[in-house]
């Protein structure tokens, strides 16, 4: 409830940065695709990503409208989220596991289909940047644990402590009961998965997270996986996900997303198709679990749906950076 709250003040206060009213009013994902579809054919640059992170979109805005490139958008934008101690899904701040290591994850996609992850990584803070690494200065696409770590420090990464003191607190107060129950929208929360388009019209998409509190030691969600947590396809469009990756995983979500998008599904279309998808495999289990995503096509049109209320994205395009809310599936 708490968080809830938290939501509904900070899209509030975000208002000043809120041209439309109508952006935190829509509530179904018919207006919300008739908003976005109408306000922003054929509009670049732009960049998408989700929950509330207007500092993230400002940064990645800053990049493409000094005529960068929507990978450098991407990464720098994701680094915001990565560097704020106060976001505890993301980086440096963010929740450990059940034995208190903060292992991290993300991955990044370029225009040409490049893609670069690093999977269960401690001790470094920017992992989209050590992900983009990879891609760029290794004959491989993964690295995970202790590998990523040494290759981080040979390309310059700093060695840190990830762990702050309240994510400390936070983690023992938790091994009080040791129970693991993700809440909706609380503990798979704050995920960062970021689209952009830049002004050549060339898309690259970035995902980074410290993935689910208190998981299991050498847990990896479907953050840095491609094709689960991001997705770029540059004819076509892009799209990342956030909350239960293990659900993610099984749907193979973003790049449903974008070959729904290549059948001639709209991206709002092309989420709530995933999100569906989501639902009917997981029996009655969607009541316990939160599944959101975001997308993007060629043309710059964007879409988001998630399972349950509450997921919200930022959309920085013609230069005011917006935070919606996600139309969503389940009404009970
Ligand atoms: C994961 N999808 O590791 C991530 C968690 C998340 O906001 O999205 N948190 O499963």
């Amino acid at each position: 409830m708490k968080r809830r709250k938290f939501l509904q003040n900070a899209s509030l206060s975000t208002l000043g940065m809120v041209a439309t009213a109508s952006v935190i009013g829509c509530k179904n994902s018919t207006e919300n695709t008739a908003f976005i579809a109408s306000a922003n054919t054929a509009i670049k640059p732009i960049v998408i990503a989700t929950w509330l992170v207007p500092n993230a979109t400002a940064k990645a805005w800053e990049v493409l409208q000094n005529g960068g490139t929507a990978l450098d958008a991407v990464e720098q934008g994701c680094m915001i989220e990565e560097a704020d101690l106060k976001n505890v899904s993301v980086g440096k701040g963010g929740l450990p596991d059940r034995d208190g290591n903060v292992t991290l994850d993300a991955c990044i996609m370029d225009k040409d289909g490049n893609y670069g992850a690093v999977m269960c990584v401690q001790n470094i803070t920017h992992v989209i940047s050590l992900a983009r690494k990879v891609m760029e200065k290794t004959p491989h696409v993964i690295l995970a644990g202790k590998g990523a770590e040494k290759f981080g420090y040979e390309q310059g990464f700093k060695k840190e402590n990830l762990l702050t003191e309240s994510s400390k607190k936070a983690w023992k107060k938790w091994k009080e009961t040791s129970q693991y129950k993700p809440i909706i929208n609380i503990e798979n929360h704050d995920t960062i998965g970021m689209l952009a388009i830049d002004s050549f019209g060339d898309i690259s998409g970035a995902c980074t997270t410290s993935g689910l509190s208190y998981k299991m030691a050498g847990r990896v969600g479907d953050s840095p996986i491609i094709g689960s947590g991001l997705f770029i396809d540059n004819e076509i469009g892009g799209a990342t996900a956030t909350g239960m990756g293990e659900e993610v995983l099984k749907t193979v979500g973003s790049f449903l997303i974008v070959e729904l998008m290549r059948q001639g599904k709209t991206p709002q279309e092309a989420c709530e198709e995933a999100v569906r998808r989501v639902v009917k495999k997981s029996g009655d289990r969607f009541k316990d679990f939160q599944v959101g995503f975001i997308a993007i096509n060629k043309q710059g049109e964007t879409g988001a749906y998630c399972i349950h209320e509450w997921f919200n994205y930022n959309v920085y395009k013609q230069g005011e950076n917006n935070n919606y809310k996600s139309a969503y599936f389940n009404k009970a």
